[in-house]
C-alpha cells in the first residue's frame, strides 16, 4: 500500500502553501458569513463509493488498451480502492459487480476491512452471457419473451442480494440492456409488463433493510428502444414496486442538454431518489471522468442535493461509474472523487436565504449570480485541509506518483488483455 512516510513527506512539502491559501480563503468566506471550518467538516464527512470495475482500464467496442499493473482479481481491485481512499479520505466504500467480483464473502470482507473499506450497492449483470449460463440474454433478460430466461435473470439478482447480505451491502442496483434495435421487434407495452413482473420477483427477495435501485439509460446496447430508457420509466417502476424501490440517476444516461438537475429535483419531490452514478459526458454515455466536461452541471446537481439535504428519508448512495480508457484508473478515480466533493462544497457555499429572496422577487439576474458565486469559489484549500486532517494527501495524484505504487503492482500483476472493465 502507500507508505505513510511518503504521504507525510509529500504533505510536509505542500503544507505551507495550503496554510496560506486556507487562511486567505477563510478570510474571504468570513466576509460572506461562512465559517470555513464548517466547510472542512462537511468535506470530511463526505464519502462515496468507487466501482470495483473502474479500477481496471475500460475500453470501447473498438478496442481496449490495457495499462500496466491492472488489477487481475477483485482482491487487487480492493487494494486499488484502498489506495484511493487512503489518499483522498473520501472513498470509503466499494460497489461490486456480480459475477465479475464473485469471491468468498469472508475473504471479501477481510480484504475490505484491511483497507478500512465497506461495500455499497451490489450491481447485477444480465447484459452479458456468462460461460456457464443456460439461457442467452441476446434478446433480453428480465423482459425476455421466454419465461425460463426471465427466471434465470431474476435468480441471478437474488443471488446478488444473497452475496451482498454476507458482505454488509444494503442495496441492489439493477440496470438492464433490454430493448430493441428495430421498430416492431418487440411489443413495448408487453415488454415493460414483463420487466415489472420480473422486478416484483426480485423485490420480494429484498431484505427489509435493503433498497432496490432502478437505473435508467437512454440507449445502448438497444439502439431503437430501451425498456428503462428514462427517469419516468424508472419512477413508474419504483412506485409500482414499493417503499424500498428507488431511482438511481447515472449522469451519463441522458440525451445531451437534458436538464438532469431538474430530474433530481422531481425525484426528490416524489421521495424516490436513491442515488447516483457520477461521471461526465459530451455526446452520450461517454463515461468520462466526473467534472471534466461540464463541472457546472455537476455543481447544479449538487445544488439540488444540498437544497434538499434536510428532507426526511433522503438517504443517497453516491457512486462513481466511469470508464478510464487513456488514464491511470486510480488517478482518474481520485480526481473524480475530489471533483464530486468539490461540487458538493461549492453548492454548500450558496447563500440560500439570499437566493430564495431573489427568486421571490423574480430577480433573475441576482438569483443566477448568487448561485454562480458558489461555483466560482475555489475550494481547493478546504478539500486539502480536510484530506490533511483525516490522514490523506494534500495532493493525492502527486503523492500516488511519488509512492511508486503502480510500478510495484506492475511487477506483481500479470498483464490483463481481456475485456473486463465494463461500462454500466
Ligand atoms: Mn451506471
Amino acid at each position: 500500500m502507500i507508505d505513510k512516510t511518503v504521504i507525510e513527506a509529500q504533505n510536509a512539502m505542500r503544507t505551507p502553501d495550503l496554510d496560506r491559501d486556507f487562511d486567505y480563503l477563510g478570510e474571504k468566506l468570513d466576509r460572506r458569513g461562512i465559517d470555513i471550518n464548517q466547510m472542512v467538516d462537511r468535506a470530511k464527512e463526505f464519502g462515496l463509493a468507487v466501482p470495483s470495475w473502474g479500477t481496471g482500464t475500460g475500453g470501447t467496442r473498438f478496442a481496449r488498451f490495457p495499462g500496466p499493473g491492472e488489477p487481475a482479481t477483485i482482491f487487487d481491485k480492493l487494494d486499488d480502492c484502498g489506495v484511493i481512499h487512503s489518499l483522498t479520505q473520501a472513498a470509503p466504500t466499494v460497489s461490486l459487480h456480480i459475477p465479475w467480483d464473485k469471491a468468498d464473502p469472508q475473504d471479501l470482507t477481510a480484504k475490505a476491512h484491511q483497507h478500512g473499506l465497506a461495500f455499497d450497492a451490489m450491481n447485477s449483470n444480465s447484459f452479458q452471457d456468462q460461460p456457464d449460463q443456460i439461457h442467452s440474454y441476446k434478446f433480453g433478460s428480465l423482459t425476455h419473451t421466454d419465461a425460463a430466461t426471465r427466471a434465470q435473470a431474476v435468480e441471478h439478482n437474488l443471488e446478488c442480494i444473497e452475496i451482498g447480505q454476507k458482505i454488509g451491502s444494503k442495496a441492489l442496483t439493477v440496470w438492464i440492456g433490454d430493448g430493441a434495435n428495430f421498430p416492431g421487434q418487440t411489443h413495448m407495452g408487453r415488454q415493460f409488463e414483463r420487466y415489472l413482473s420480473s422486478m416484483k420477483e426480485i423485490y420480494k427477495g429484498l431484505p427489509d433493510n435493503w433498497r432496490l435501485f432502478s437505473e435508467h439509460k437512454i440507449y445502448e446496447p438497444a439502439f431503437y428502444s430501451t425498456v428503462v430508457q428514462d427517469w419516468g420509466t424508472s419512477l413508474l417502476t419504483a412506485q409500482e414496486l414499493g417503499d424500498k424501490a428507488m431511482c438511481l440517476v447515472d449522469l451519463g444516461h441522458h440525451a445531451p442538454n437534458v436538464n438532469i438537475e431538474m430530474i433530481v429535483s422531481r425525484l426528490i419531490h416524489a421521495g424516490k431518489l436513491g442515488g447516483f452514478h457520477f461521471n461526465d459526458s459530451k455526446y452520450g454515455d461517454d463515461d468520462l471522468d466526473s467534472g471534466t466536461i461540464d463541472p457546472y452541471r455537476l455543481f447544479l446537481v449538487w445544488n439540488e442535493l444540498v437544497d434538499a439535504e434536510n428532507t426526511p428519508g433522503l438517504d443517497l448512495a453516491h457512486m462513481i461509474d466511469q470508464s478510464h480508457n487513456v488514464t491511470d484508473p486510480i488517478e482518474s478515480l481520485m480526481i473524480s472523487t475530489m471533483e464530486i466533493q468539490r461540487a458538493y462544497i461549492q453548492a454548500a457555499l450558496v447563500d440560500r436565504e439570499a437566493l430564495a429572496g431573489y427568486q421571490a422577487d423574480n430577480d433573475a439576474l441576482m438569483a443566477s449570480a448568487t448561485l454562480r458565486a458558489g461555483f466560482r469559489t475555489d475550494v481547493d484549500a478546504i478539500l486539502g485541509r480536510a484530506r490533511l486532517s483525516s490522514g490523506g494527501a494534500i495532493d493525492p495524484v502527486m503523492t500516488f506518483r511519488a509512492s511508486g505504487y503502480r510500478a510495484k503492482v506492475s511487477d506483481e500483476r500479470p498483464i490483463a488483455n481481456g475485456a473486463g472493465g465494463g461500462i454500466v
